[in-house]
């Protein structure tokens, strides 16, 4: 699918009402009128398109969304790239998705959902037209949008509605991380404090910590909690601290290891 031109009014590639089962594959949408691949119901229609698959293909620079789901279900859209799309829309704030990489839109009672977006790139290369790199509408929900890179969308990484909706391991947008820091003995103390950043989209995160034994003793405890440091309104900064009953001795270096995950 080469591209269509800009003088056009239509998608690159459109599956419309009541196509189930398709498959666009490995094709190229490029400065398209409206959006690059688009699997659509008609406002008004009442039904839903189930069960298509959009892998592998280049949206770029289209007029509105790279690639847009409307009333989809059961649909996969996996390692496509899409760069830049957005480009006619000039009121993205009120119609983000038509100005976003990826959309998932939806009318109450024909939901977008259980769609998996998997593995697709993203990003602006220019002026930063793409509202979102993946966006999710009202009445979507129960979606899987997972291992995405959207790390150079200008605006808005990822924007998630749905309650049920797993967002998990996309670059430029962190709800997982990790790391190592030490604290360094002096023969005396038994009770250390460290600061990190944690780096997350979220503040409403789960931590877990651990440590390497001295040769004095094991800890006697360890926890780390979050904290707004700098006073913004946002838990930026997870505090860990480890307590030993025996102090460590002068210059012996403990590591500690810690995950955080947001839990929402
Ligand atoms: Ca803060």
């Amino acid at each position: 699918m080469g591209d269509s031109g800009t003088t056009g009014t239509q998608a690159g590639i459109a599956i419309h009402n009541y196509c189930n089962r398709n498959v666009v594959v490995g094709c190229l949408s490029a400065l398209n009128w409206d959006n690059g691949i688009e699997i659509y119901v008609s406002s008004g229609v009442t039904t839903i398109n189930y069960q298509n698959i959009v892998v592998g293909n280049i949206c770029y620079k289209n007029g509105y969304a790279g690639i847009m789901l409307r009333q989809a279900r059961y649909c996969i859209v996996a390692n496509n790239l899409c760069v830049s799309n957005g480009q006619r829309e000039t009121n993205p704030a009120t119609y983000p998705h038509r100005a976003s990489g990826i959309s998932l839109v939806a009318d109450a009672g024909y939901e977008s959902i259980r769609n998996k977006i998997i593995g697709n790139k993203c990003f602006d290369d220019g002026a930063g037209t793409q509202y979102a790199g993946i966006y999710e509408g009202s009445n979507c929900d129960r979606n899987y949008i997972t291992d995405n890179d959207v790390e150079q969308n200008t605006n808005i990484p990822i924007y998630k509605t749905g309650a049920n909706t797993i967002v998990k391991r996309n670059v430029g947008y962190k709800t997982e991380n990790h790391g190592t820091v030490t604290v360094t003995g002096d023969g005396s103390t038994t009770e250390f404090v460290v600061k990190v950043e944690h780096g997350l989209v979220s503040d409403k995160i789960a931590v877990s910590v651990s440590c390497t034994k001295p040769t004095t003793a094991p800890p006697s405890y360890i926890f780390g909690y979050v904290s707004d440091e700098d006073s913004d309104g946002f838990k930026e900064t997870l505090v860990i601290t480890v307590k030993f009953d025996t102090a460590p001795a002068d210059g012996e270096v403990v590591e500690i290891y810690w995950r955080a995950e947001v839990v929402e």
